[in-house]
């Protein structure tokens, strides 16, 4: 039975390739909701319902454990879902998000106690961050700044082109604007990995940009060592099989090449 990793559409493919590289005798079963991605401007309803459709499906399929491996599901429908949709009906699975395992140690990397999140709409709206961080770190300072265009541009394939870098410059001041002596930056959403050079020569070189993936599968790491019921439940083939609600699947496997280096067939 296999590692379930959820996201919006193919920007999980990150989260995904740390946790398959940290863990790589698993079976894993990637599904994308690209026919409705993005999430990142949805309303918390919206999000909640398609999150919960999908990770019953992947239920169906025989995940006992599945990863939102996107911020903006993880910040808006994870607590619903563990909470209030899965009690008493699936009691020997788990759904994970990628906030709190990546908010247990980013207070690590700050000597300033001062950290910026760079994120959608969605996670930055819900505020889920700055309250989860506080709770590991309460002498941190989180800022927030949402990328609106930072998503589209990656998925239209424009994030390597010089033009991109206008749009890099943009969240990037306004951020360092509101929060000059950040010495940490986190990248919570999927995507903005693939700009992490650009982000990395435009700001000062004290400023720790931080991605999520490997932060991610070293916390599944320790969790599957923990928690032996979820383990025994899953099967070591080393397959991975990858599913999308678009019906253009040969676009989403060209797409994904930006996001793996390893081939990819829905
Ligand atoms: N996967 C989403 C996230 O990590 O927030 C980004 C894409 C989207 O749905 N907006």
């Amino acid at each position: 039975r296999p590692i379930g990793v959820f996201d919006s559409g193919i920007g999980g493919l990150t989260v995904f390739r740390s946790i398959a590289e940290q863990l790589p005798g698993y079976d894993y079963l990637y599904f994308g909701d690209n026919s409705r991605a993005p999430y990142g401007d949805r309303s918390f309803n919206t999000i909640h319902q398609y999150t919960w459709e999908c990770v019953q499906w992947m239920f169906a399929q025989g995940c006992p454990l599945v990863v939102l491996a996107c911020n903006t599901a993880s910040a808006k429908a994870l607590r619903t879902i563990q909470q209030r949709d899965m009690p008493g009906k699936h009691d020997d699975k788990k759904v994970l998000g990628v906030i709190r395992p990546t908010a247990e140690v980013i207070g690590n990397y700050t000597k300033t106690n001062k950290i910026g999140v760079l994120g959608t709409k969605g996670t930055v709206q819900s505020g889920s961050y700055a309250i989860e961080i506080k709770k590991f770190f309460p002498e941190v300072q989180v800022y927030q700044q949402a990328c609106p265009l930072w998503v589209p541009l990656i998925e239209n394939g424009e994030y390597e082109k010089p033009a991109a870098d206008a749009y890099v410059k943009l969240y990037l001041d306004q951020i360092m604007e509101q929060a000059p002596d950040i010495d940490t930056l986190l990248l919570a959403c999927t995507h903005y990995p693939l700009l992490q050079d650009k982000i990395k020569a435009y700001l000062p070189p004290h400023v720790n940009v931080v991605a999520q993936g490997d932060i991610v599968a070293h916390s599944l790491v320790y969790y599957l060592q923990r928690h032996t019921e979820i383990e025994e439940q899953l099967t070591q083939g080393g397959s991975r099989q990858f599913f999308t609600t678009t019906d253009d699947t040969a676009d989403f496997d060209q797409h994904a090449s930006m996001f793996s280096p390893e081939p990819v067939k829905s």
